[in-house]
């Protein structure tokens, strides 16, 4: 299967999944035990800076285009509908497209949005569509702040919310982001919405506590990346991806203080570390820009530097 996909036979890939779903296997197995792995390993190869990312792209639209044509196999949809989509900022769509694919094998109707979609957009899809709930996927905590601002949208209209994705599975950050439900695997999901289309729930999850730094973090994010490039990249190639990676910290560290958990900014800063040197940053210029980044955020965001900072040690 990673063989077929990386060199884009998807034919041959959709014949191989057809062949385990003609044998039994549940489309939830193929997904977990077959599509993530090779996924992984893809991430693997591009953390380790021996796959480009135009090989990514390319493997990930072929697991993609795997997923529609299986979820293509479902009978017209009896269902309910459900709108699947990723957190803004989250570029991540193959979670949610297994997600839908395997709804739409289960007979709903799915509306699905792919990835980053902003919440204010998000609010007026579902207002115009009213489905039975939201299916959100989140992969990465540097989509907390606006994965808590859709789940916001979908409330406001008094829509439920159930999420699912790589960096929610972890840990029980359902509570903390105000989703409904959180379901590990897209079977789970399917069973949620089932019950849900019976019995909707009666009262939907109370909203987090927003942070005091949001304004300030909005404002001053560029200016506080820009002092924290000036302060020192030896390498001028690198600035823009350097500069990127940046503002995904700053957003790390604001949706770590959102669901009060600091220890998402180390994990991040580590990863940081450790795939930065094979993708061209040098490892001093990371330390020496994250730790600028940190001095920086003075004033309204001192609490914000000194998670930073602690991190960093
Ligand atoms: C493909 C990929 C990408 C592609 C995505 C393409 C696409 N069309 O989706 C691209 C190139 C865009 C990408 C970008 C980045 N990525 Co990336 N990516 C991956 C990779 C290799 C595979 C992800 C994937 O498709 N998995 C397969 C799907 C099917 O699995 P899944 O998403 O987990 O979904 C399953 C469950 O979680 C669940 N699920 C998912 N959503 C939902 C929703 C609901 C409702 C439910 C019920 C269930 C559910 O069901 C699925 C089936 O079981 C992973 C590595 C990995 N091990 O996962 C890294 C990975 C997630 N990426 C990572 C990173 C860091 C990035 C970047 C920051 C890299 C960079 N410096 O540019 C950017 C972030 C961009 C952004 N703004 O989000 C890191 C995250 C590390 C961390 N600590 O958070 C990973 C883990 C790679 C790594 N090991 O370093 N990435």
């Amino acid at each position: 299967m990673l063989a077929a996909l990386v060199s884009g036979d998807v034919p041959l890939a959709y014949r191989l999944a057809i062949e385990l779903l003609a044998q039994g296997v549940p489309f939830d197995d193929i997904a977990v035990d077959v599509l993530a792995p090779v996924q992984a390993e893809l991430g693997r190869r591009w953390a380790a800076g021996d796959l480009g990312i135009a090989d990514e792209h390319a493997a990930s639209a072929a697991v993609d285009d795997l997923l529609v044509r299986l979820g293509a196999t479902a009978e017209s949809p009896r269902g309910p509908s459900v709108v699947v989509a990723s957190a803004e900022h989250d570029a991540h769509a193959l979670g949610g497209r297994v997600v839908a694919s395997a709804l739409a094998l289960d007979g709903f109707r799915v509306m699905f949005l792919g990835p980053s979609v902003p919440a204010a957009d998000l609010g007026d899809f579902l207002d115009l569509q009213r489905p039975l709930a939201l299916a959100l996927s989140c992969s990465m905590p540097t989509a907390f702040v606006a994965a808590a601002r859709s789940v916001a949208a979908a409330h406001d209209l008094g829509i439920p919310v159930v999420g699912g994705g790589r960096v929610l599975a972890t840990h029980d950050w359902a509570t903390r982001l105000g989703l409904d439900a959180l379901a590990r695997v897209p079977g789970d999901a399917v069973r949620i919405l089932r019950a849900w289309e019976l019995s909707p729930p009666d009262r939907l999850a109370a909203a987090p506590d927003p942070i005091p730094e949001r304004a300030a973090l909005a404002h001053r994010s560029h200016a506080l990346v820009s002092a924290a490039i000036e302060a020192g990249t030896t390498r001028d190639t690198a600035t823009p991806a350097l500069a990127e990676e940046l503002h995904r910290v700053l957003q790390i560290v604001e949706g770590a203080l959102l669901v009060r958990e600091p220890a998402l900014i180390e994990e991040y800063v580590q990863w940081l570390r450790d795939t930065g040197p094979s993708h061209g940053f040098a490892l001093a210029d990371i330390d020496t820009a994250l730790a600028a980044l940190a001095d920086a955020m003075n004033g309204d965001l001192q609490r914000a530097g000194m998670a930073l900072r602690a991190a960093l040690s």
